[in-house]
């Protein structure tokens, strides 16, 4: 096997599991997008990633999201209607790092605490000691880039 396609497995090994591992996170899991439900608990222990996702999923007209500032979101100043996601199952992408705020627009559901405020981070999961985290460590990505080396050097060698 040529060195540049070993070369090119390598890096394959290190960035598939980082494309891989981006979460679609369905807000409020089951429950979805709707009142009476505490958002802030739900993101609570979780870690979101730039590239992960979020979906809001409720009934067409029943809610709908607005991505609002700290201050919107504190105050539930409600945007103009035509700016919100209303298809009842909205994707939004965490493209950047930082605070992130959704409120929902229809009627005082927001005043009644739907609402979600999340933090996105930058680059590889860093699980808090003892903490579990599903997502592979660095590490983990350096341990697959030996064995996918170590496979493609006995594979090649042959020739
Ligand atoms: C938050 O958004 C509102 C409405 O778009 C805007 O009036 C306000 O200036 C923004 N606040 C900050 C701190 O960006
Ligand atoms: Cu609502």
């Amino acid at each position: 096997m040529a060195s540049n396609q070993l070369v090119i497995l390598a890096i394959a090994a290190i960035l598939l599991p980082t494309i891989a591992m981006a979460t679609d996170y369905v807000v409020g899991d089951d429950s979805g997008w709707t009142i009476n439900f505490d958002y802030q608990a739900w993101a609570k222990d979780k870690v979101f990633h730039v590239g992960d996702k979020l979906v809001f999923k409720y009934p067409v007209g029943k809610h709908n999201v607005h991505k609002v500032n700290g201050t919107v979101f504190k105050d539930c100043i409600v945007p103009p209607e035509n700016e919100a996601l209303t298809s009842g199952k909205d994707e939004i992408e965490l493209a950047t790092p930082g605070n992130k705020w959704y409120i929902c627009g229809v009627a005082n559901h927001c005043l009644s605490g739907q609402k979600l405020s999340i933090s996105v981070v930058d680059g590889a999961p860093a699980p808090a000691p003892g903490e579990h985290n599903s997502a592979p460590s660095s590490g983990f990505h350096v341990f697959m880039a030996v064995i996918v080396a170590v496979v493609a050097i006995a594979v090649g060698y042959p020739n």
